[in-house]
């Protein structure tokens, strides 16, 4: 079984900068860490960033016919993309969306997500932690 985690804009900057509302967690630690948790459990993980919403759709895109399930966590692109949400759509890959804040508790801009429309189920406010809460997820859902 294969999972692609994808994460969109500025989610490099993890670790770096606002770790009260991000966690102290790096980005490429947290990368290396969700591999080795997939390893565990049997299966691939590979990961994905790009702060450009195209790169994201290609990605999305070449993941067709070859990945079992998507992580996703688009950043901003979550209330604005509609790009995302038909990239998901189009592949018809089993998708969860993850955020490390929660979304809902913050500006009124943040409430409104297109990629919900696309993912089975969303994690968030649970921290970094919530990435490997829906490789969990997305193992359970692709293993009925
Ligand atoms: O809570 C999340 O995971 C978000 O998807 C993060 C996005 C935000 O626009 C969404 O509303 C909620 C922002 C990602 C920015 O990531 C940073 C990480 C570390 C330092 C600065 C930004």
């Amino acid at each position: 079984m294969k999972i692609l985690i994808v994460n969109g804009a500025n989610l490099n900057l993890l670790g770096i900068r606002e770790p009260d509302i991000y966690g102290h967690t790096g980005y490429s630690a947290l990368c290396q860490d969700l591999t080795e948790y997939g390893r565990a459990h049997g299966i691939t993980v590979e990961t994905y960033q790009s702060n450009h919403e195209g790169d994201l759709v290609d990605r999305i895109q070449a993941a067709y016919g070859n990945t079992d399930g998507i992580v996703i966590n688009p950043g901003a692109y979550t209330h604005t993309s509609i790009a995302l949400l038909d990239a998901l759509k189009a592949v018809g890959i089993p998708a969860i969306e993850v955020h490390i804040s929660d979304p809902d508790l913050r500006e009124d801009f943040r409430k409104v997500s297109y990629i919900r429309f696309a993912c089975f189920k969303t994690i968030k406010g649970h921290g970094v932690k919530g990435y490997f809460e829906a490789v969990d997820e997305l193992i359970a859902h692709l293993n009925p």
